[in-house]
């Protein structure tokens, strides 16, 4: 499987600043915001793109649903955000390595994402 920016990064093979870890995922912001708020869940076992995830995955995604709403309270967002998964080239996604993006601080009906 190819390796990407965000397994070095779930790896701590480039410094990043985590706002949240476990042994499952980390939380990172985003390095082209597109909302004041915009910060990516990114499991450590390296799924490529949502498509690929299976049933041994679906205790891990659980995971990360509930990791988004810890960190969206814990960011003061968790009255108000879009929760974004881009799923191939087509769907926008750049980094094959499956993430969830938060977005939010900005009324999301006038976001384009
Ligand atoms: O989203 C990939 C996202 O990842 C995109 O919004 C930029 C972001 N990105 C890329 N490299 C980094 C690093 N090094 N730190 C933080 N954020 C990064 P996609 O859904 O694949 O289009």
């Amino acid at each position: 499987m190819s390796d990407t920016i965000f397994g070095k990064i779930t790896r701590g093979e480039i410094p990043s600043d985590f706002l949240y870890e476990d042994d499952q995922c980390v939380v990172i912001r985003d390095i082209s915001p597109q909302a004041p708020t915009h910060v990516l869940v990114i499991p450590r076992t390296p799924i490529p793109r949502l498509v690929d995830a299976d049933v041994e995955h679906q205790a891990l995604l659980g995971h990360l649903m509930l990791v988004v709403g810890r960190v969206a309270q814990q960011l003061g967002v968790g009255d108000g955000f879009r929760l974004v998964v881009n799923n191939g080239e087509d769907g926008g996604q750049t980094v094959f390595h499956l993430h969830l993006h938060i977005l939010a601080g900005q009324p999301m009906d006038e976001a384009d994402t």
